[in-house]
């Protein structure tokens, strides 16, 4: 089913992460949205089990941040937060860090998951100069881990194909800790699989090859989500945490994806009892109703690098024209205090059992290799087709939207990750979907 072209020439649109050629030959359009569900140019209701990219927590055109928004626009369309500032930047920053781990009080703001990771890159280097020990540039991330497309981000992201164009013109001080999927030893888990700790002691390695004195920072996803929902060991986020405050090394939490209750808490760290120095956050910061990411960072951090300039110099030399922009900020308020009106959270977290037998359910279906999950994000990995690899999940993806069903998928992985105000029958409606595409592939 093709969605009917809402324009002539649909080419001068290039594409994100698509396959341009592919998908202008059988278009997939979205006209309006509301609740849990899309609408197709075509008319079409689709039932959103992915959040649009994991990222419209509160479901669709809520009033409330719809009404924030035309407010903010109509009265301040933007305002300078360079040198300047803006009452809502100050507001929205406090609200963020009412809602981050203990001690992670100092908000800054960009506009994107991929600029969130590249300014705590940033701000890790800095805090380092500003300590006297400038020495420590290298950055440590993890195989498979997707931290955006900035220079910065795929330089410690972990996913080849996004490196492979650009492998000349990466960070130079980078190394990489192993990823922890094994079907070997944890397929089908529930939650967080009970083997693979030990793999955090990697980084002792690395210590030992780099120093500890030459590593600045390790970027980790709490759990991993652009590249299949890849769930932390039990302990493996504590021994992370443990080693790195041994040697000095700021831990970052890239929680762009699991941050504001996608795992049933409003950050991972809560959830896991972890903290990390940095944390980076964007998508549903405000529901993804207009561009906007953040990081937070330790008092620490934050106090170090502010009070080592001189009295008038900028301490830190960064920031985005829109950081703080204001329209974002007031999306992000009416969506924070809406997260916490309806106590989406926990509703997530109340969700979350019946996600889980929902989709382990799908065990006995065609093509299925593994399936994972924890708090509201699941994934289900497929065999792939022999010399096709990725082929069936896209079909599988195509049939859930002609079926009415939005997913995400990756290489052969299927990916879930619904609004937080996913009702029971809709996750029954995702999964039976499921069942039917994968029963109807090859
Ligand atoms: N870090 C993490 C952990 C992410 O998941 C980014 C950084 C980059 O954010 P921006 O806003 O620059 O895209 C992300 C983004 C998918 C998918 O379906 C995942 C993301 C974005 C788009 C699609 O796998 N994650
Ligand atoms: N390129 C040029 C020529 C600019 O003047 C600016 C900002 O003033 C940028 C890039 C960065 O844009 P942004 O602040 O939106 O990230």
């Amino acid at each position: 089913m093709t969605s009917r072209p809402v324009i002539d020439d649909m080419s001068s649109f290039w594409m994100p992460f698509t396959a341009n050629r592919q998908f202008n030959a059988a278009p997939r359009l979205l006209e309006s949205a509301k609740g849990m569900y899309y609408r197709t140019t075509d008319g079409r209701e689709v039932l959103d089990g992915c959040a649009g990219l994991w990222c419209v927590n509160a479901g669709h055109g809520r009033d409330e941040i719809v009404a924030a928004i035309t407010k903010q626009i109509s009265t301040l369309d933007f305002a300078p937060t360079f040198q300047m500032g803006h009452p809502l930047a100050f507001e929205a920053a406090s609200k963020v860090a009412d809602l981050m781990p203990e001690g992670l009080d100092r908000i800054f703001f960009t506009n994107s998951g991929s600029e969130s990771v590249d300014t705590a890159l940033k701000i890790a280097l800095a805090y380092h100069r500003a300590r006297g020990e400038g020495q420590r540039t290298r950055l440590i991330g993890r195989e498979r881990g997707y931290h955006g497309v900035g220079f910065g981000g795929i330089s410690v992201g972990g996913i080849a194909p996004n490196r492979k164009t650009f492998s000349g013109a990466l960070l130079p001080a980078v190394d990489h800790l192993p990823h922890t999927h094994n079907l070997e030893h944890n397929a089908f888990s529930k939650g967080q699989p009970a083997w693979g700790a030990h793999l955090a002691e990697e980084l002792e390695r690395l210590v030992t090859l780099h120093d500890a004195s030459t590593i600045a920072a390790v970027i980790v996803e709490p759990a991993a989500g652009s590249t299949g929902v890849l769930i932390p060991p039990q302990g493996y986020l504590q021994k992370l945490r443990e080693i790195c405050t041994k040697h000095g090394i700021l831990l970052i939490f890239d929680e762009v994806i699991t941050g504001f209750g996608r795992l049933g808490k409003a950050t991972a760290s809560e959830y896991f009892g972890v903290t990390p120095d940095l944390l980076t956050m964007a998508k549903a910061i405000n529901n993804a109703a207009i561009p906007m990411g953040a990081v937070a960072a330790s008092r620490t951090i934050h106090d170090t690098i502010v009070n080592s300039g001189a009295p008038g110099a900028i301490e830190l030399a960064h920031g985005y024209t829109y950081s703080a922009h204001p329209a974002a900020a007031a999306a992000a308020i009416a969506t924070l205090d809406l997260y916490r009106r309806d106590d989406l959270f926990a509703r997530a977290h109340a969700m979350a059992p019946k996600f889980e037998s929902a989709v382990h359910a799908l065990r006995d279906a065609p093509h299925v290799k593994d399936i994972r999950n924890l708090g509201l994000v699941a994934g289900v990995e497929l065999e792939s087709r022999a010399g096709a690899p990725g082929a069936r999940a896209y079909e599988a993806f195509v049939k859930c939207f002609e079926a009415g069903v939005l997913i995400r998928f990756t290489g052969d992985i299927l990916a879930f990750s619904p609004p937080l105000i996913v009702e029971e029958a809709q996750i029954d409606r995702i999964f039976s979907t499921v069942r039917e595409a994968l029963a109807s592939v090859q």
